[in-house]
């Protein structure tokens, strides 16, 4: 990770080869990741001695004839009942309610940017409410595939001056978003490597992700060296036989740049007026 600070849970992500970061709670996922290497290489070893112990200790020269009744101690039971007490007390302990702090507790929408993500075979599909903040009316019966994939109603004034994109999803950096996540076909899912975040899009439900991006698209550049890099939403689920090409891009901007960006979607809506009625 190049430009942020050493941490040991740097160095272990560094030694993972996990991806560039590019969200403000990427680290603590990073860091558990890191540490659940370390753990499972701890038990590994330890496994790993105890069936070479086995192998030594219960070698046939040793034990010609096989002991029928086996171990008569109950401590390995303790042990495992133990060990079942221990799993208890990570769960309702700690991955609950990180769960629960991380996943569950979506920042208030006034304080953040909504954006509709509706993946479909085989595109991700982005609306923004516009400047009004109102989504307007959706109807099955306008959708398009090509001219209007979400069958957004333009006689909606609420819809007016919503913005639609396909494969493309802009952001401002260092502001929550709250990526509403649906589906019109089958299971897709919605993952950002660089944002740590993965959630499956299914259809029939809205499914809330939520995080806040802090490098921009352009930082980014310059810290990887790679002038052509881009974050890419990578579709996580075998969707079907396009499911290889249903990959979309995010360009993570400043706040101004987000805003000038905005503005310039609604100068073309408003220069596209005339589509108005080819969609009613
Ligand atoms: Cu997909």
């Amino acid at each position: 990770m190049v430009g942020a600070p050493k941490s040991v849970e740097n160095l272990m992500t560094d030694w993972l080869g996990l991806p560039a970061l590019a969200a403000t709670h990427g680290g603590q996922i990073d860091s558990l990741i890191g540490w659940i290497h370390v753990f499972m290489f701890v038990l590994f070893v330890g496994w790993g001695g105890f069936f070479a112990y086995t192998l030594v200790r219960f070698r046939r020269s040793r034990h010609p004839v096989a002991n029928y009744l086996g171990v008569k101690s109950h401590s390995s039971s303790y042990l495992e009942v133990g060990v079942a007490v221990v799993e208890g007390i990570l769960l309702v302990g700690f991955a609950i309610p990180i769960w629960a702090a991380r996943v569950d507790r979506i920042p208030p929408e006034h304080d953040a940017l909504v954006v509709h993500v509706t993946g479909e075979q085989f595109a991700w599909n982005v609306r923004y409410a516009g400047p009004d903040g109102v989504f307007g009316r959706t109807d099955i019966k306008l959708i398009d595939l090509t001219a209007n994939p979400l069958g957004l109603d333009r006689s909606d004034p609420a819809a007016k001056d919503d913005v639609t994109t396909l494969n493309q999803l802009y952001l401002p950096a260092n502001k929550p978003i709250i990526v509403k996540l649906r589906s019109k076909d089958v299971i897709h899912s919605f993952g950002v490597p660089e944002f740590r975040v993965k959630q499956d899009a299914i259809p029939g439900l809205t499914i809330p992700v939520w995080f806040v991006p802090n490098v921009t698209t352009a930082e980014m550049r310059t810290r990887t060296g790679n002038p052509e890099f881009q974050y890419e939403i990578a579709c996580a689920q075998l969707c079907g036989l396009g499911h290889y090409r249903m990959r979309g891009f995010v360009t993570v901007l400043t706040d101004e740049e987000f805003q000038t960006w905005m503005e310039a979607e609604q100068a073309k809506l408003k220069d596209q007026g005339a589509l108005d009625d080819v969609w009613k």
